[in-house]
């Protein structure tokens, strides 16, 4: 006779999942069932705003609770990307959890192996770092709004694929909300053969790249982050839109909080235009900016995914793209906990990474 709530009875009972979540096993719905997400009619309330408070000030700067305990701790490029072997997420001390705070804010993203953590225990995981963003139009497994499921299979269409640019789509979580994502957690459990890397960049490098008077112009200029277009999607498709307001004005360069360095705030698929400049100078500078994030293999690094590894990113400093060169070959499945973290500010005593880095020496 099966145990009860083996993984078996969980897809059959999909409607009693939101009781067994300790238990929810998406990795094997994925595969066995396919595609299990919900789109409730459900309307929230527009998202409050609330205080941010980063572990990483808590972080020990030399971040010895992770390099004495990790088997390995080791960079992937000069700019960004770090890959940690040894440790599992679930089981994080809190001294640990605020030295990742502060070893991501500086690296950009983190990566690790092997990981056993569940979706249950990355929404908690995720509560340390900020309030686990909950989307206005996404589907998501019945009862746990807080994760965003990335599910593509054989039949996923590749419609409005076939002539998409990638240099379009490289963004920043949520950079829409009043309060966007900071760290943020990604666990891919299933992949195809082949393909499905994912790409971030460095947003305090490309700050870096541009000349002094450029970086001054920037400093002063703001931007409209838009998602807009998920909520024309949602509508296209008859899904229901549980939240509206999604426009929000933010600095075109930002400081991150805890290491108090620049970095680049703007990417093509959620911010619109410059405030203040002339819709052909925005977009002339704009498209700028984008090509210089989307061709800067010098500030780029490309994980290649292996089973339930994680990747935990600073949506602050960092612009990231999926690579869909898979689409109808194979199955790629994960889900994301997307914690808020504080509204942008520019701190305009604040130095770039080099800046700061050099002076730390000197
Ligand atoms: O599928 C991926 O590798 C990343 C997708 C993405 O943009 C995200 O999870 O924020
Ligand atoms: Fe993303």
């Amino acid at each position: 006779m099966a145990p009860p709530h083996t993984e078996d009875t969980l897809i059959q009972s999909q409607g009693s999942l939101v009781h067994r979540v300790e238990q929810l096993d998406l990795k094997h719905i994925a595969r066995k069932q396919g595609k299990y997400i919900v789109f409730p009619e459900t309307k929230y309330p527009e998202l409050e705003s609330f205080e941010h408070h980063d572990p990483g000030h808590k972080a020990d700067p030399a971040k010895n609770s992770l390099y004495n305990n990790a088997e390995k701790i080791f960079d992937l490029t000069p700019h960004i990307g770090t890959e940690v072997h040894g440790l599992q997420l679930s089981q994080l001390t809190d001294q640990q959890k605020n030295d990742l705070a502060l070893l991501v804010a500086e690296r950009g993203v983190v990566f690790f192996r092997n990981q056993d953590i569940t979706p249950h225990q990355g929404v908690e995981l995720g509560r340390y770092f900020g309030r686990p963003h909950i989307h206005n139009t996404f589907g998501h497994p019945e009862g746990l709004p807080e994760l965003h499921i990335i599910y593509f299979d054989e039949n996923s269409s590749t419609k409005g694929y076939e002539h998409l640019s990638f240099a379009d789509i490289w963004h920043t979580d949520v950079s829409y909300e009043v309060q966007p994502a900071g760290l943020t957690f990604l666990k891919i459990d299933t992949l195809p053969e082949v393909g499905g890397d994912t790409l971030w960049a460095s947003g305090y490098a490309a700050y870096e790249k541009l000349s002094p008077a450029f970086q001054k112009f920037l400093e002063g200029l703001e931007a409209v982050h838009s998602g807009q277009h998920q909520i024309d999607e949602a509508v296209a498709q008859g899904r229901p839109v549980r939240r509206r307001i999604v426009e929000s004005i933010h600095p075109v360069v930002r400081t991150h909080p805890v290491t108090g360095w620049k970095s680049l705030y703007v990417q093509p698929y959620f911010t619109r235009r410059i405030v203040g400049l002339s819709p052909k100078e925005s977009t002339a500078i704009l498209n700028y900016l984008y090509q210089l994030i989307a061709t800067s293999a010098d500030f780029q690094v490309r994980f290649k995914w292996t089973e339930d590894s994680v990747a935990v990113w600073d949506n602050r400093v960092t612009f990231h793209n999926a690579i869909f060169d898979y689409l109808g070959s194979g199955k790629r499945h994960g889900w994301r906990v997307t914690p808020q973290a504080e509204k942008p500010y520019l701190d305009p005593n604040s130095k770039s990474k080099k800046e700061a880095l050099q002076e730390k020496k000197a």
